[in-house]
C-alpha cells in the first residue's frame, strides 16, 4: 500500500463535476461544523431528506484537484455520510456519490480494509494497489486542517494479505453471500455441517431466529469449501464463523464430536419435536402443544381420542411410513411424467419444470416441486391446477389435495421477508405412485401395496414472473441470500414474483435466471452450484 497522496491525471471528470466546475460557483463558507457530530445547538430541526446531497446542495469549489474521496456507507449511515460529504465539499475537497474509477480515497468509519475490500469485491470493483484506504480520523483531520493532511500508519485501513501463509493455496476471498459462493453436493466438511444443522435445528425448534441464522450460515459457508478443515488455522478469512461457531469447530477437531450436539441429540424436547415435525401438516406450535401436553411418542397421539387432527395431519398420519422415507429421484422422474401428462392434456403449451432440491441435483428429497407456466391467458392458467386435481381424482391418484388460491398482484412490491410464501397459486399434494413407474422391488414395500404415497408440490405462476419464481422454487439457503444480497448490496428487492430497483424506482424484468444474476450484477451460479 502506498502512502502520501496520489496524483491521477488525464482522467476525464464525470459530467456533474465538470458542470461544477465550469460555473465557478462560489465557495460555500464553511462553518465550524462539528464532524463528529457531538456538538449540538439547539434543538434539531428535520430536515428534508437528501438525495444524493451533491445534487442538493449549492456547488462548491475544489481547491485539491488531485484527490477524488468516496465516503463508504457501510457502517457509517446515510445521515453521517451525507454530512460528511457536504463538510468536506465545503472544504474544497472533491468527494464522489459514487464510486468510480476517479476515485483516488475510499474514506471508511469502523471497517478495517479487509472489510472495506470485501464489500469492493461484492460490488465487482477491483481494487488498485493505488487506491487508498482510510479511516475517516484523516478526512476529519484533513477538514480540520483545512487541507489534505499527510497520510500516515494510524490513518490506513489494514489488510491482512498473509493469506499464503494459510495451508490452503490458492485462498480466494469467500463472500458472505451464498450467492457469491459456490456450492456443490461435494461436501468435504460434513462432520462440521451436520453438527452447525442439528443446532439450527434445535434453535429452530426453540424459535431462536438468531441463533438458528447463525448456525445455518456457518453450515452453508462450509459447504462450499474445496477442501476439509483440519485446523483452526483454515479457518481463517473465512466469513459467517463467529467466535461461538469457531469454539464448536475446535472441540470437533479435537474430540472429533461437539459436547453441544450430543447434548442435543439426547435432548427430551429435541427428540420430541424432530419426531412430531416429521408428520406432514405439523409445525411448531402444534409440536410445542403435544410435548406440554407430555405426549413422547406418536402412537400415544394418534390413539388418543381427545386431540383434533387437521386435514393435512391426518393425511400425515395415514401415510406417515411414506412420506418419512425419502423421495428417490427415479421416483421424482416418475412423478415428473405423470405431472406433464395431466398438465399438458390441458394446456399443450405449457413449461414444466422440476424445482426444489431435486433442480439442484439432489439425489433424494422429501418431496418433489414443480414450476408450472405458460404463454397463453391468464383464464386457462387459473383453470390448469383445477383440472389436473379433477383427473388425478378420477384415476384414484389423489391421496390428499390443497389448493391454494393465487393473490398475486402484478405491481406489489418485493417482500421484505426472507422466507415467506409467494402469492402465486399452488397445490400441496400427495399422490399415489404405483410402483410399476419406478424400479420396484424395494426391501421396505410393505406386503401387497403396489403404490407409495409422495408429497408434491405444484406451483403455477404468470409467464412474465417465471424466471423469478424459477430462482426462488429452486431454493436451499441460496435463496434467502440472494435475495438479502439484493437488499443490502444493490438497494433492490427481490422475491419469487419479481425484481425492483429502489434506486431506479422501476422494475426489472427477467425472462431468464441468467437475467437476474446479471441485473444484480452477481456471476450466473448453476442449480447444481446452490446447494448452499
Ligand atoms: N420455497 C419458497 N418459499 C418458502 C419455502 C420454500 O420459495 N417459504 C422454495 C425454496 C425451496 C423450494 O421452495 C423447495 O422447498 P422444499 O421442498 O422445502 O426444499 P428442497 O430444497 O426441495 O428440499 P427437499 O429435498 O427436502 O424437498
Ligand atoms: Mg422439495
Amino acid at each position: 500500500m502506498t502512502s502520501g497522496l496520489l496524483v491521477k491525471e488525464g482522467q476525464a471528470l464525470p459530467l456533474f463535476w465538470r458542470y461544477h466546475l465550469m460555473a465557478q460557483p462560489e465557495a460555500a463558507s464553511a462553518s465550524p461544523m462539528d464532524p463528529l457530530c457531538t456538538a449540538s445547538s439547539g434543538p434539531r430541526k428535520k430536515r428534508p431528506r437528501q438525495v444524493g446531497a451533491s445534487m442538493a446542495s449549492p456547488p462548491h469549489d475544489i481547491k485539491f484537484q488531485n484527490l477524488v474521496l468516496f465516503i463508504l456507507e457501510k457502517k457509517m449511515g446515510t445521515t453521517r455520510r451525507n454530512f460528511l460529504m457536504e463538510l468536506a465539499r465545503r472544504k474544497g475537497f472533491r468527494v464522489e456519490n459514487e464510486l468510480s474509477d476517479s476515485v483516488t480515497h475510499i474514506v471508511a468509519e469502523n471497517n478495517s480494509g479487509s472489510e472495506v475490500l470485501e464489500w469492493l469485491q461484492v460490488q465487482n470493483i477491483r481494487a488498485s494497489s493505488q487506491l487508498e484506504l482510510l479511516d475517516v480520523s484523516w478526512l476529519i483531520e484533513s477538514m480540520g486542517a483545512g487541507k489534505p493532511v499527510e497520510i500516515t500508519g494510524k490513518h490506513q485501513l489494514v489488510v491482512r494479505t498473509d493469506y499464503s501463509a494459510t495451508p490452503n493455496p490458492g485462498f480466494q476471498k469467500i463472500s458472505q453471500y451464498a450467492c457469491q459462493r459456490k456450492t456443490t453436493l461435494n461436501n468435504y466438511n460434513h462432520i462440521f455441517t451436520d453438527a452447525f444443522e442439528i443446532l439450527a435445528e434445535n434453535s429452530e425448534f426453540k424459535e431462536n431466529e438468531v441463533s438458528y441464522v447463525t448456525f445455518m450460515r456457518a453450515a452453508s459457508v462450509l459447504k462450499s469449501l474445496p477442501f476439509t478443515i483440519i485446523s483452526m488455522r483454515d479457518t481463517e478469512g473465512i466469513p459467517c464463523l463467529g467466535d461461538k461457531v469457531k469454539c464448536i469447530i475446535e472441540e470437533i477437531i479435537e474430540d472429533g464430536e461437539s459436547s453441544e450436539v450430543k447434548a442435543v441429540l439426547n435432548d427430551e424436547r429435541y427428540q420430541s419435536f424432530k419426531l412430531f415435525t416429521s408428520v406432514f401438516g405439523v409445525g411448531l406450535k402444534t409440536s410445542e402443544k403435544w410435548f406440554r401436553m407430555g405426549f413422547r411418542s406418536l402412537n400415544k397421539i394418534m390413539s388418543d381420542k381427545t386431540l383434533k387432527f387437521t386435514k393435512m395431519q391426518k393425511a400425515g398420519f395415514l401415510y406417515y411410513e411414506d412420506l418419512v422415507s425419502c423421495v428417490t429421484r427415479a421416483e421424482a422422474e416418475a412423478v415428473g411424467v405423470l405431472v406433464k401428462e395431466a398438465v399438458w392434456a390441458f394446456l399443450p403449451d405449457a413449461f414444466v419444470t422440476m424445482t426444489g432440491g431435486f433442480r439442484r441435483g439432489k439425489k433424494i428429497g422429501h418431496d418433489v416441486d414443480f414450476l408450472i407456466t405458460s404463454p397463453g391467458s391468464a383464464e386457462d392458467e387459473e383453470q390448469l391446477l383445477p383440472k389436473v386435481i379433477h383427473l388425478w381424482e378420477k384415476k384414484g391418484l389423489l391421496l390428499y389435495y390443497d389448493l391454494v388460491e393465487s393473490t398475486f398482484e402484478k405491481f406489489k412490491l418485493p417482500s421484505r421477508q426472507v422466507d415467506t410464501l409467494d402469492h402465486f397459486q399452488k397445490c400441496f399434494l400427495i399422490l399415489k405412485l404405483h410402483h410399476q413407474r419406478v424400479d420396484s422391488g424395494k426391501s421396505n414395500q410393505q406386503e401387497g401395496k403396489t403404490w407409495k404415497a409422495i408429497r408434491v408440490d405444484l406451483v403455477m405462476c404468470p409467464y412474465e414472473n417465471h424466471a423469478f419464481a424459477l430462482l426462488g422454487w429452486t431454493g436451499s439457503r441460496f435463496e434467502r441470500d440472494i435475495r438479502r444480497y439484493a437488499t443490502h448490496e444493490r438497494k433492490m428487492m427481490l422475491d419469487n414474483h419479481a425484481l425492483y430497483d429502489k434506486t431506479k424506482r422501476m422494475f426489472l424484468k427477467a425472462e431468464s435466471e441468467e437475467e437476474i444474476f446479471a441485473h444484480l450484477g452477481l456471476d450466473y451460479i448453476e442449480p447444481w452450484e446452490r446447494n448452499a
